[in-house]
C-alpha cells in the first residue's frame, strides 16, 4: 500500500465518523501531495503526515452563564492546538450552533496551510462555541463571552496561541473576550487579534479577509492573462465580514455585485448592491437581508425555501466572477454546473472550505479559474500578524502601510501558489499548487525542529 493511502486507512480507522467533515480537509491537501512526496523520501521516513494529521492538543470545556431571565445556560467551548512548526498557534474562534470537534479540526487543519502560504510566522489553531450568538442581548453575548475567557485564558498568550473572529465572533466579542482576560490575567498584552482600533486593534483587520480576497483576484487574474474585474458581473455568498469587504473591494475595482445572501435569503439587484445599507442592516441592525428590499423596492429577495432544489439562488445568477463567502459545503456540484453553464469565469473562495469535493472536480475538469480558501482568504490571518507585531512592538501602523503590506502579501501568495503548480506539473491546478507550497514549508520546519 502507497504511503498516502496508509495515512489515510489509519486515520479513518482511528477517527469516528462524526470525522467527515475533518476528513473532507485532510484528503484534500493529502490529495494534492503525491508529486511532492515522490520528489523525497524523507517525508515518509520522518512520519510528517501522521504527524500532521493529528492535532497537538485539544481542549474541551463547560461554559455556563446566566441569560437575562436568569436562567443557567451551559454550552461548550473548545480550542484546537494543531501545529506550531512555523509560530505559535494562530486561528479565529466560531460561535455557531453547528460547532462541534470535528468543525473545528477541519478549521484548524486548513488554518496551519493557509498560515504557511503566507510566509509569517504563525502555527494553525481554531477554536469556538455552540453558542448561538443570534437573537442574544448584547448583555447576554457579554456573560457568555466573560464565561468562555475564564477557561480559554489558561491556554493563549501572545507567544503561545492568539486566537480572533470567525463566524459569529467580530469586533464586540473581541472586545468583551480581550477585557475578560486583562481582568483575569491584569495584563495588557496582543492575546487576540481583530481587536476595536482603540485598545490595540489594528487598521484594516475588519475589511482584510475581503480586500484580500480582491487583490489575489485581481493578482490571478492578471497571471492568466484573463480580463479584469471592472464592469463585471459578481456574486457573492454570505453578508458577514468576509462578505461584505469582498463587496466592497469588488465595487472599487469597478465590478458590478449583484447578488449576496444571509442564512434566510439571497438579494438579487441588476443595478448592483447597495454596500451602505448592507453595512447598516447586517452590522448595525443584525436584521434579515428581507429588509435590503424596503429601501430598494427593485431588488428581488429569494427565501431560502424556495431556492430550487438542490441549488442555491446566489449561484443560479449569471456572473464572471463567484466569490463563495458564508461557510463550509455551500457550493454544491449543481451549484458548479449553473455556474459554468452560465459562464463563470473564476471562482475565488472567501469562506474555509465552502466548494464540495464534487464541485471542484467539476471546476478543474472544466479549467475555470478556481483559487481555493487557504491561499485567497489568508489575508485576515495576514493582518492579524501585522496586529501582533504593532501590539509587540507597542506601535501602530497606518492605513497605507496595512493596505500595502496586504495587497504585497497576496501578490506574492497568488505567485508562489502559481508557480508551484507549474513546477510540480499540475499547471492551473491552485488546489494543489496552494497545498504543496504550504506543506513544503511546515514539513521542512518540522523535520528541522526534529520530533
Ligand atoms: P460572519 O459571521 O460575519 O458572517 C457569516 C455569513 O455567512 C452571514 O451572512 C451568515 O448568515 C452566513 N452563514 C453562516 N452560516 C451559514 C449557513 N449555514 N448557511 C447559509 N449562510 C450562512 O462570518 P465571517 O464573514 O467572518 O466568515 C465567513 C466565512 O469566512 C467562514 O467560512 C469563515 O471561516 C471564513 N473566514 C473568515 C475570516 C475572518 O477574518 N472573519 C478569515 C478567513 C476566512 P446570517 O447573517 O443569516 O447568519
Ligand atoms: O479562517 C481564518 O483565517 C480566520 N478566521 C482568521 C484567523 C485569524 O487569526 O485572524
Amino acid at each position: 500500500m502507497g504511503y498516502l493511502q496508509s495515512v489515510k486507512e489509519s486515520l479513518l480507522k482511528n477517527s469516528s465518523l462524526a470525522d467527515e467533515i475533518f476528513f473532507q480537509a485532510v484528503f484534500e491537501v493529502l490529495d494534492s501531495l503525491e508529486p511532492i512526496l515522490q520528489s523525497d523520501r524523507i517525508y515518509e521516513e520522518l512520519a510528517i503526515l501522521e504527524r500532521l494529521v493529528v492535532p497537538d492538543r485539544e481542549f474541551k470545556f463547560k461554559i455556563t452563564w446566566f441569560d437575562d431571565n436568569n436562567k443557567v445556560n451551559v454550552n461548550n467551548g473548545y480550542r484546537v492546538q494543531f501545529n506550531n512548526a512555523l509560530g505559535p498557534y494562530k486561528g479565529g474562534l466560531r460561535f455557531h450552533p453547528s460547532v462541534n470537534s470535528s468543525i473545528l479540526k477541519f478549521l484548524g487543519f486548513e488554518q496551519i496551510f493557509k498560515n504557511s502560504l503566507t510566509g509569517l510566522m504563525m502555527g494553525g489553531a481554531k477554536g469556538g462555541s455552540d453558542f448561538n450568538p443570534k437573537g442574544k442581548s448584547n448583555s447576554e453575548v457579554m456573560k457568555f463571552c466573560k464565561a468562555y475567557m475564564t477557561e480559554l485564558h489558561k491556554h493563549i498568550g501572545p507567544r503561545v496561541d492568539i486566537p480572533a473572529g470567525d463566524i459569529g465572533v467580530g469586533a464586540r466579542e473581541i472586545g468583551f473576550l480581550f477585557g475578560e482576560y486583562k481582568k483575569i490575567t491584569s495584563r495588557y498584552e496582543g492575546i487576540i487579534t481583530g481587536k476595536p482600533y482603540m485598545f490595540g486593534g489594528s487598521l484594516l483587520r475588519p475589511e482584510a479577509t475581503g480586500y484580500g480576497v480582491v487583490y489575489f483576484t485581481d493578482e490571478l487574474l492578471k497571471l492568466e492573462n484573463k480580463e479584469p474585474l471592472k464592469d463585471k458581473i459578481c456574486c457573492v455568498s454570505g453578508s458577514g465580514n468576509v462578505a461584505i469587504y469582498t463587496i466592497e473591494k469588488l465595487q472599487s475595482f469597478g465590478a458590478i455585485v449583484v447578488s449576496c445572501s444571509d442564512s434566510r435569503g439571497t438579494i438579487y439587484d441588476s443595478r448592483g448592491l447597495d454596500v451602505v445599507l448592507l453595512k447598516e442592516l447586517k452590522f448595525n441592525k443584525r436584521a434579515s437581508l428581507e429588509e435590503y428590499i424596503n429601501t430598494h423596492t427593485s431588488a428581488i429577495y429569494t427565501k431560502v425555501e424556495d431556492y430550487p432544489s438542490g441549488a442555491h439562488e446566489v449561484w443560479s445568477i449569471p456572473c464572471y466572477g463567484a466569490f463563495p463567502c458564508a461557510t463550509q459545503n455551500e457550493l454544491n456540484i449543481n451549484d458548479a454546473t449553473n455556474l459554468i453553464d452560465n459562464g463563470c469565469q473564476i471562482v475565488v473562495e472567501g469562506a474555509n472550505m465552502p466548494s464540495s469535493p464534487e464541485a471542484i472536480e467539476l471546476f478543474l475538469k472544466q479549467k475555470i479559474t478556481f483559487a481555493p480558501a487557504k491561499a485567497a482568504n489568508a489575508g485576515g490571518v495576514a493582518v492579524s500578524n501585522f496586529e501582533m507585531s504593532q501590539n509587540a512592538a507597542l506601535q501602530r501602523w497606518d492605513m497605507d502601510k496595512v493596505d500595502e503590506s496586504l495587497r504585497t502579501t497576496m501578490k506574492q501568495i497568488c505567485k508562489r501558489v502559481y508557480l508551484t503548480s507549474k513546477d510540480y506539473g499540475v499547471d492551473g491546478n491552485y488546489v494543489d499548487g496552494a497545498n504543496i507550497a504550504a506543506f513544503k514549508r511546515v514539513a521542512e520546519a518540522m523535520i528541522a525542529e526534529g520530533i
